[in-house]
């Protein structure tokens, strides 16, 4: 997938950029022979992530990490080699409750550029845990955070967003990409269906974690991981050779 300019002035200026068809449906498809084993009882949101030392684990559903038109987009935003930063499955269960308002970066702070790929794997309507974001929350940097009481395990923005929108309905394999400076949050799924997602999580080859100003040596280059990743991913196609 390669964005457009407007779309790149989209996501610089606002935040975050919708982007249709970012995963091909035979992709979406194969991983989604998958996912739905990981979904588990519960009313609460469910990751299952990638494992920086274990990539052959749920290697079939973290491929989506090393997708060529993810990681092309997550490399044009970024203006560099895009380094796989984090990854997960995130399962909201039916009548289940999404993630409050939050910035990734409210969480591990990376400085040098990094952003978020929401890939839906299902359709996702705006009643099913759909993802919310709130326009320009990038441009004034990370916030204060707080544990919250409600969302065990996670964090969020001590004063939330008053402008945050609903995205419109996702079609399987359409993404929203992200600053990690972007407030986000995802609601109630109200349906009957477990909501399926991905979220990959990429940082520009030079970035540094705010913590010590160290480069993380455990996180790969994209096209390093899928030369790793496709040795799991035998009888499936191999996307090395396209990948920058
Ligand atoms: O899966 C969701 O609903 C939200 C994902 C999210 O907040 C994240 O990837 O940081």
């Amino acid at each position: 997938m390669s964005l457009t300019e407007d779309q790149i002035q989209h996501f610089y200026r606002e935040g975050y950029v919708v982007a249709p068809k970012a995963v091909r449906a035979r992709i979406v498809r194969e991983v989604m022979t998958h996912a739905p084993a990981k979904a588990r009882p519960g009313d609460f949101w469910q990751p299952t992530i990638f494992r920086h030392d274990a990539p052959e684990i749920d290697a079939p559903i973290h491929r989506l990490l090393v997708e060529p038109g993810v990681v092309q987009a997550a490399t044009q935003l970024l203006n560099s080699p895009a380094r796989v930063y984090y990854g997960m499955l995130a399962v909201v269960p039916a009548g289940g409750r999404g993630l409050p308002w939050h910035q990734d970066n409210q969480y591990s702070t990376i400085l040098g550029g990094a952003l978020n790929i929401f890939i839906a794997l299902s359709r996702i309507t705006p009643t099913m845990a759909m993802l919310w974001v709130a326009p320009k929350s990038h441009l004034t940097g990370t916030q204060p955070s707080r544990t919250s009481a409600e969302h065990e395990g996670h964090r969020t923005g001590v004063v939330e967003p008053e402008n945050g929108i609903c995205l419109p309905t996702l079609e399987p394999g359409d993404a929203c990409i992200f600053d990690r400076n972007t407030y986000h949050r995802s609601v109630k799924n109200e349906t009957d269906q477990p909501r399926f997602a991905y979220a990959a999580q990429y940082q520009a080859d030079g970035a540094r974690m705010a913590t010590d100003g160290k480069k993380d040596p455990s996180r790969m280059r994209a096209i390093d991981l899928r030369k790793q990743m496709d040795k799991f991913l035998i009888g499936t196609e191999s996307a090395s050779a396209t990948l920058r």
